[in-house]
């Protein structure tokens, strides 16, 4: 087990995640239904090996990843499950994806092209073909376009057409227009490639709101990205979901200092804040450097320490923070900046809403200067400290 020595870390419930795998699968109990674990940026912060380990207990049959140095790193941690990339590989580095058994997503003729010069006539080369049926990131969207790249994948023993995917830009919202349009087009566009009569084994595009919501838009697949880490898709659609999710992600941090100050003090860089009068100052030993952002400061949040609220007080410094205690605590002190404390919660949701962003972004940007810990059936199984 690694070891670390600070005193802010990261908590991340497995059984969380299994969890929320198990009951996302028991939705399809009735028929064919392979989960995707989506684990790219680390698992959306919470650490891609232990999540996909999880996961796959759980019963999820394929891992996606952004990029090709994510996917190495889980064959590197020994993941033996498919990956696929669903970002772009640049084509010279297609043998290092066949050595590794790692899917590519293609959308482009010029990359197929590029790819064949670089293969040998018995590799294999498990791809998807990515549609760009209105999220207009990277796919292909006009039929010419689909059937070019048909053309060349079916006269090019090499390629292993294994998947057709699509992405939803709105399947977390009540207005169902353009989610539909979306739907519409992917099925129109299935046809034809239908026609070249290839064996191909997955087609997917639900992410977690179509996943969760609309069991019968999917194929047989589906990407679980974000209610996998037990975090609703959007608010609007909390109470749409056909269960409860469990957050995996707490952090915390203990007390590095306590001080009584008298009114008319200033905390931190530019003495922003000033004492109101006789208070209890605590100093936490995180800061914007370990992902906790300064807008925090402004804007109003708040820690837990023994199932109470602290305020924090002045800018938020690179390694350290200042909360208002409400009473006399001690140094060591245990304080829960996300998760929950004595029966009390700060959830993921109420910290991307003071920062104005969505619950996505939040694990995500803790770094990893800040240690994981992860949890099952309440105990440790292993730390992650990626400094030593
Ligand atoms: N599939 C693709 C192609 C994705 O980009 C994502 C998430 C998912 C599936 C999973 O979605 P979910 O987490 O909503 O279940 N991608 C991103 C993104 O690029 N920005 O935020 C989430």
């Amino acid at each position: 087990m690694e070891h670390f020595y600070r005193d802010t870390w990261v908590e991340v419930d497995l059984d969380a995640i299994e969890q929320n795998v198990t009951n996302a699968l028991r939705l399809y109990k009735d028929r064919e239904m392979n989960l995707m674990a989506v684990v790219k940026a680390n698992g959306y912060g919470h650490g891609a090996v232990e999540v996909s380990q999880a996961a796959l207990r759980a019963g999820a049959s394929y891992l996606s990843v952004a990029f090709l140095d994510e996917a190495l790193a889980l064959r590197k941690a020994g993941i033996d499950a498919p990956i696929l990339v669903m970002g772009l590989v640049d084509a010279e580095h297609v043998q290092l994806a066949i050595k590794h058994r790692i899917t590519l997503t293609v959308y482009q003729l010029d990359w197929l092209e590029q790819a064949i010069s670089r293969l040998h006539t018995r590799d294999k080369l498990a791809i998807h073909l990515k549609l760009d049926t209105g999220m207009g990131r990277i796919g292909l969207r006009r039929e010419e376009d689909i059937r070019s790249c048909m053309d060349f994948i079916s006269s090019h023993e090499c390629f292993e057409l294994e998947g057709v995917f699509t992405h939803f830009a709105t399947a977390d919202e009540k207005d169902l227009t353009y989610f539909k349009k979306q739907c519409q087009r992917f099925n129109q566009w299935l046809e034809y490639i239908r026609e070249w009569q290839l064996p191909i084994r997955y087609v997917h595009c639900g992410n977690s709101a179509a996943g969760l919501r609309f069991p019968e838009k999917n194929f047989n697949m589906f990407r679980f990205g974000i209610a996998m880490y037990g975090l609703t898709p959007s608010p609007e659609i909390t109470d749409e979901l056909p269960f409860p999710l469990k957050q995996a992600f707490s952090l915390k941090s203990r007390l590095s200092n306590v001080k009584k100050l008298p009114k008319g003090e200033g905390i931190s860089y530019g003495a922003t804040y000033v004492t109101e009068g006789a208070e209890w100052i605590g100093t936490l030993p995180i800061g914007y450097a370990d992902g906790w952002i300064r807008h925090h400061s402004n804007a109003g949040g708040h820690v837990l320490i023994d199932g109470k609220r602290a305020p924090f007080v002045g800018l938020i410094c690179m390694d350290q923070c200042m909360i208002r205690l409400p009473k006399k605590h001690s140094i060591g002190d245990t304080v829960t900046l996300i998760g929950e404390s004595d029966g009390k919660q700060i959830t993921m949701d109420e910290v991307a809403k003071r920062l104005n962003t969505i619950n996505y972004e939040i694990p995500c940007v803790i770094s990893w200067r800040v240690p994981r810990i992860y949890f099952r059936d309440g105990q440790i199984i292993s730390v992650k400290n990626n400094l030593l």
